[in-house]
């Protein structure tokens, strides 16, 4: 193979939890997934990343753990995974776990022990600070609201939480530490597990000194992230890894690495670098957050120049130097049709849309459970049917220390909450939406029986069936994953057009962003040029195509 076989991959997301329940408890499972294993082969993606699987209290629905080789009472056993893992294989389908190793469940026996006191064995598997009169180490703002630090009365010192206070940052300095997840990372591979998502993988390693950040405006707090992101020892910490681990086994790693530019992203992801695959980074779904008031609580408009501008800075800039993961929305982010499309009068054509404009780009692309089927935001009606620990917290920050009433707060978490990507997923018009036979653990998306599995499979004209046939075509044209990107009409305010070739093909891909027609004069060499792909059934126009709304096509040169 000329080319290693995850630039070939398609990865579809499950966050287990909302996926499908078995047993009827009101939460997702690892049997249910197994269920569901066929639909996925018929979509046509290769690999399955799970969000965490392990032992979990769940203070922050797994990304907090308290064993790492023990699987969640609630997701099954370890032999059901074990059969997950068979069945999954036996379908050609590849399983990618999620790394959380910057930080463990405060019920992890390491922390356990580590906070007995000074002189425990594991102290230095975490971060403990003195602090200074009665004061912390610094005052970085923690990702979930309030300070980076908690204090331990018994010893009166601080541990280091990035996240909650229930999920305290390990010590990467330690070295054994390290050795500790290196041993664990085999102890998932050797059983064939095929690949990595490296939670907050740019995390791991601190400045000692923990210094200042810079204040944020209308708080107490400083911001650490320009401190602590990509830090000091990283690339150390993560070319030690490669060798101990992940260069003895043919595995596809991508690291989450917020705040990276793509010079940055080159660094952990080139192949040279004996680093990662690929990184996910954040400038599209996080533009214009860093100046809003109240970050992506106050939610700012999006302009599709500036949503442009970034992807094809991340395009050209990793294109030979590295390699793209290309997503819309995970499970931390809000529906991809709800945020970048329209999710009422043209849901399905616009969904449609922001599947050609995403996968026809160069990288791996990552489908997020549900956006094969445009499933959108939820409303609930009150904060009281949230679930996410960053949602609450920042609800009540922003009512106590900001002065927003609720309205205003569930405005903003209606648009950017992270329970949007987390209602149960629709697989029928039945009760629950066929998720679950017992209560679901979340309430669910009203919408369902409307938006479901089983009628999106039994309708051509489907959001499903344009992911599938996509799919398949990318993986049938290889300028898709080797040719040159070329953005076209940077600042067309509704359009956006870009050209991918190499020796052989040239094609014009189109994204129209809008509700209303629109018109876009295409380059000469694709007028009467073969439709390879379209989500209208016709296409107007011939110099200057006539854009319906949301439309999306594909031209191959002549
Ligand atoms: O998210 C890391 C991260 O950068 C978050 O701040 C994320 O960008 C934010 O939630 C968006 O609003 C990872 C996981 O994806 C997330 O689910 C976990 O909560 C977090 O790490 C801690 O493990």
């Amino acid at each position: 193979m000329t080319h290693p076989w995850w630039k070939d991959a398609v990865v579809y997301q499950i966050y287990p939890r909302s996926f499908q329940d078995s047993d009827g408890d009101g939460v997702g499972d690892l049997r249910g997934i197994i269920r569901r294993l066929d639909y996925l082969k018929r979509l046509g993606v290769d690999v399955l990343w799970l969000s965490p699987i392990y032992a979990s209290p769940n203070d922050d629905n797994g990304y907090d753990i308290s064993d790492y080789r023990a699987i969640m009472t609630e997701f099954g056993t370890m032999a059901d995974f074990e059969e997950l893992l068979r069945e999954a294989h036996a379908r050609g389908l590849k399983i990618m776990l999620d790394l959380v190793v910057n930080h463990t469940s405060d019920e992890h026996p390491w922390f356990i022990e580590s906070r007995q006191g000074p002189d425990s064995a594991k102290r230095d598997y975490y971060v403990w600070r003195k602090g200074a009169d009665g004061q912390p180490p610094n005052r970085w703002q923690s990702f979930f609201s309030g300070s980076v630090w908690e204090k331990d009365a018994a010893s009166g010192e601080y541990y280091l939480h990035l996240f909650s206070r229930r999920q305290p940052d390990l010590n990467w300095e330690n070295p054994q530490v390290r050795r500790e997840v290196y041993d664990m990372m085999r102890f998932w591979l050797d059983k064939g597990v095929d690949g990595w998502r490296m939670d907050t993988v740019n995390m791991f390693s601190k400045p000692q000194d923990f210094p200042e950040g810079q204040p944020i405006p209308g708080t107490s707090l400083t911001e650490g992230q320009p401190l602590f992101l990509n830090g000091p020892r990283i690339h150390e910490f993560l070319q030690e890894m490669h060798r101990e681990v992940l260069a003895h086994y043919d595995v596809m790693t991508v690291g989450e690495t917020p705040g990276v530019s793509p010079t940055e992203g080159a660094l952990y992801c080139g192949a040279e670098r004996g680093e990662l695959n690929m990184v996910f980074h954040f400038e599209h779904v996080f533009l214009g957050d860093e100046q809003a008031e109240r970050g992506k609580w106050s939610n700012p408009p999006l302009a599709l120049p500036d949503i442009k501008r970034v992807l094809a800075r991340w395009q050209t800039g990793l294109h030979g130097r590295g390699w793209n993961s290309l997503y819309w929305d995970n499970h931390d982010q809000p529906r991809a049709v709800s945020r970048f499309g329209d999710d009422r009068q043209y849901r399905v054509e616009s969904a449609k849309m922001l599947c050609t404009v995403l996968l026809f780009m160069q990288g791996t692309p990552y489908i997020y459970q549900g956006q094969e089927l445009g499933m959108t935001n939820v409303s609930f009606e009150s904060m009281h049917h949230y679930k996410d620990i960053e949602t609450l917290n920042a609800s009540k920050v922003l009512r106590e220390e900001h002065g927003w009433d609720e309205a205003r707060i569930l405005a903003g978490v209606y648009a950017r909450g992270r329970d949007n990507a987390r209602t149960p997923m629709h697989w029928s018009a039945g009760t629950n939406a066929g998720f679950t036979t017992g209560t679901p653990w979340i309430g669910l998306n009203p919408n369902y029986p409307d938006i479901n599995a089983e009628a999106a499979e039994a309708d051509p004209g489907s959001v499903w069936h344009h992911y599938r046939d996509v799919i398949a075509l990318r993986k049938a044209l290889p300028v898709v994953r080797e040719g040159a990107f070329t953005l076209l009409d940077a600042e067309h305010p509704t359009v956006f057009a870009y050209v991918r070739d190499d020796a052989h093909t040239r094609l014009l891909v189109v994204g129209h962003f809008h509700g209303q027609p629109g018109t876009y004069p295409i380059p000469r060499e694709f007028v009467g040029g073969e439709v390879l792909s379209n989500n209208y059934p016709g296409l107007e126009g011939e110099r200057e195509l006539k854009l319906r709304p949301y439309q999306a096509v594909v031209l191959r040169a002549r």
